[in-house]
């Protein structure tokens, strides 16, 4: 008999239960019995502990912090988590893109650079990338993108051919791709990786002047990779390094940072400007739009409870408060719908109640209502307009919008001066990139292309590298025919 304890077990309606490890049976052998609902309790609840992970980014963890501006940016957006010197509660998470829940944390992938602002004006999600860039650029291909790089229909496995078969008819894909296989695509940490907003924004002044910004995550913990080998190694030695890390990290105070810098373009440059700025494959070299100081964001706490701080955390582009808006970067407008729909499937409609997900310092006043784990309701009037003195909304001086028009239609965005599907990634190669980076690049290349991908396909892959850079192109196929003949 266990003495007393004033931390007594209970059924989840808080009545003491009689034991943790005896089922109740007819005398001590005997057949278990149906009234032993505490038993029924525990097994029904064990088989119902799981929410459908993530349909991308899946494996992942996070922590809290707080952002804090330590410049001026006021000209640019009247948001007040960007004024000088807000300091605003903030989560994020970080995820690999393609691998399931248990995947290991050292795959070569982008990474999932989400965070969510607790902001005085409503949450304000920045769901973003470690990458500036993206494989597509228009929402349609997301999907089948993502087919191409999880699991086969027959087999079930993952399958480089099926990889190689999708990049090299999209050519679209060629910068992220080249990014990809490079350093960056195997960050050695979380704390070692920048973020981006990967896509083109609008920031709105106090005065309703519009402006293009990119956003810039950068480091200061500096960057650091693993070579495909040592990620190889690491993945059969801790799947979960990356989690690892940030949590010890933490725990040890030793809170990891990132200087956020902006880019900002005036609103009448997009028209112009030698590359299309809302195309999400592209980005702006810093010699057009150079960076700005806006403050840092740092990661001091770590989560109470992985499923309720991050499993079932709610990133959302559409969270987006007064002073930023979206851009007509179609992926970013596709993204608008998508997360909010994948979070009521997946949590249910009511996970903006979640605490995670609630906002934290702007008062709620919508009329949404009932449903499933609703636990805090409006009350009346539940509808609006009303004369009952219900919340109604305030037209605000200005909003994020931007002069459209034409045809509807099915096309390609139209190219500006310098528009291509290779260009920028020729210039990453050949002006970024030192000659051990571009030795490393070749060998990743031509390891993924010797795993498993058909012939046909490789003519395509070495056609796809040689519009990157023709000496690329070479270095590449050379190395894959001297792996084939070993
Ligand atoms: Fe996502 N993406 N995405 N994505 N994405 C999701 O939402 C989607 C894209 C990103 O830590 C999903 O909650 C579409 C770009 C992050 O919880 C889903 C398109 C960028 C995370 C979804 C994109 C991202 C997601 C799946 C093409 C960087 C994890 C689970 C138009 C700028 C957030 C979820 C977290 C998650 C849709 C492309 C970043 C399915 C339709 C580009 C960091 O809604």
């Amino acid at each position: 008999m266990t003495d007393k304890t004033d931390n007594p077990t209970t059924t989840n309606a808080g009545i003491r239960v009689e034991s943790d490890e005896y089922s109740l049976t007819v005398g001590r052998d005997g057949p278990i019995l149906l009234q032993d609902h505490y038993l029924l309790e525990k097994m029904a609840q064990f088989n119902r502990e799981r929410v459908p992970e993530r349909v991308v980014h899946a494996k992942g963890g996070g922590a809290f912090g707080e952002f804090e501006v330590t410049a001026d940016v006021s000209d640019y957006t009247c948001a007040a988590v960007f004024q000088p010197g807000c300091k605003t509660e903030v989560l994020a998470r970080f995820s690999t893109v393609a691998g399931e829940l248990g995947s290991p944390d050292t795959w070569r992938d982008p990474r999932g650079f989400a965070l969510k602002f607790y902001t005085t004006e409503g949450n304000y999600d920045m769901v973003g990338n470690n990458t500036p860039i993206f494989f597509v650029r228009d929402p349609i291909k997301f999907q089948d993108f993502i087919s191409s790089q999880k699991r086969r229909a027959d087999t079930h496995l993952r399958d480089h051919d099926m990889q190689w078969d999708f990049w090299t008819l999209s050519p679209e894909s060629a910068h992220q791709v080249t990014w990809l296989m490079g350093d960056r695509g195997l960050p050695k940490s979380w704390r070692h990786m920048n973020g981006y907003s990967s896509h083109t924004y609008m920031w709105i002044n106090g005065e309703g002047k519009r402006f293009w910004v990119k956003y810039h995550f950068k480091t200061d913990q500096g960057i650091e990779f693993y070579t495909q080998q040592d990620g190889d190694k690491m993945a059969s030695i801790d799947t979960d390094i990356h989690i690892r890390d940030l949590y010890e990290h933490i725990a040890d105070g030793d809170y990891p940072s990132w200087s956020l810098q902006v880019q900002i373009m005036p609103y009448e440059d997009a028209r112009d400007y030698r590359f299309n700025p809302f195309d999400l494959t592209k980005v702006w070299p810093h010699g057009d739009y150079p960076l700005m100081d806006v403050g840092k964001l740092t990661l001091n706490r770590n989560p109470d409870n992985y499923h309720t701080d991050i499993e079932l955390a709610a990133f959302e582009p559409s969270n987006l408060v007064p002073g930023i808006g979206p851009s007509p970067d179609k992926m970013l407008l596709g993204r608008l719908f998508s997360y909010p729909d994948t979070h009521r499937y997946r949590i249910g409609p009511n996970y903006m109640d979640l605490p995670v997900n609630r906002p934290k310092n702007a008062a709620r006043h919508s009329y949404s209502k009932d449903g499933p784990m609703r636990y805090q309701n409006p009350g009346d009037p539940v509808y609006a307009p009303n004369s009952y003195g219900g919340p109604s909304a305030q037209t605000p001086d200005f909003i994020a919008a931007w002069d459209v028009d034409g045809d509807m239609a099915r096309a390609a965005a139209s190219l500006h001066a310098e528009d291509d599907d290779f260009g920028q990634a020729g210039t990453l190669v050949r002006d970024v990139l030192d000659d051990a980076a571009r030795q490393r690049l070749v060998d990743n290349i031509a390891g993924h292309l010797l795993n498993g991908v058909s012939e046909k396909v490789l003519q395509r892959a070495f056609d796809y590298w040689r519009q990157v850079d023709p000496g690329l192109g070479d270095r590449v196929e050379r190395a894959v025919r001297d792996g084939q003949t070993g």
